[in-house]
């Protein structure tokens, strides 16, 4: 099961794989507590962070589907080289960002297509466990490494 819905995740558009990511922090946020995600793992986000909180929504917009499309950018590049859970720990702190107000918000009418309605049923009747395994999948593969060739 996690291994198919890493799939088809992989397979939605860009912005279908941004909106299911929110909503499914929306979903788990509460079971995920800040203590989980490490203060000393956002320190080594905290230079992206910073950098997104200054841009424009639609910047901010533009690098969350620049490491989605895994574009060679130098934000991606930079993301690359974090570990597993820190990339899970940066789209967290980016959601809690949204909520403050800080970075671009979800458009409340957004129409997510029906694989991306599929991998988020799915992902909900997955255990926690495995919710967080798909989660640090999909997250591991966005943005480029840059010491691979
Ligand atoms: O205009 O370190 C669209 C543990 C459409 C413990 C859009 C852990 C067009 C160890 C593209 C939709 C394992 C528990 C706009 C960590 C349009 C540890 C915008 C786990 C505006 C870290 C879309 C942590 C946008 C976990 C802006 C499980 C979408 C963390 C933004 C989970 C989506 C984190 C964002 C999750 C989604 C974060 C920012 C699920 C973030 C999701």
């Amino acid at each position: 099961a996690v291994a198919s819905t890493v799939a088809v995740f992989t397979s939605l558009s860009v912005d279908d794989q941004l909106a299911v990511l929110w909503y499914a922090y929306t979903e788990m946020g509460r079971s995920i507590t800040p203590a989980a995600t490490g203060a000393a793992r956002l320190q080594l986000a905290e230079g992206l962070l910073n950098q997104i909180k200054q841009m424009t929504h639609e910047e901010q917009l533009q690098v969350m589907r620049d490491l989605a499309a895994k574009k060679n950018t130098q934000f991606c590049r930079s993301y690359g080289i974090l570990s597993a859970n820190t990339k899970l720990a940066f789209w967290y702190e980016l959601s809690e960002l949204m909520v403050k107000g800080f970075v671009v918000p979800m458009p409340s009418n957004y129409q997510l297509s029906r694989d991306g309605v599929r991998v988020l049923e799915t992902l909900k009747e997955l255990d926690f466990g495995q919710q967080i395994t798909v989660l640090r999948k999909v997250v591991t593969d966005m943005g480029v490494d840059p010491l691979a060739d």
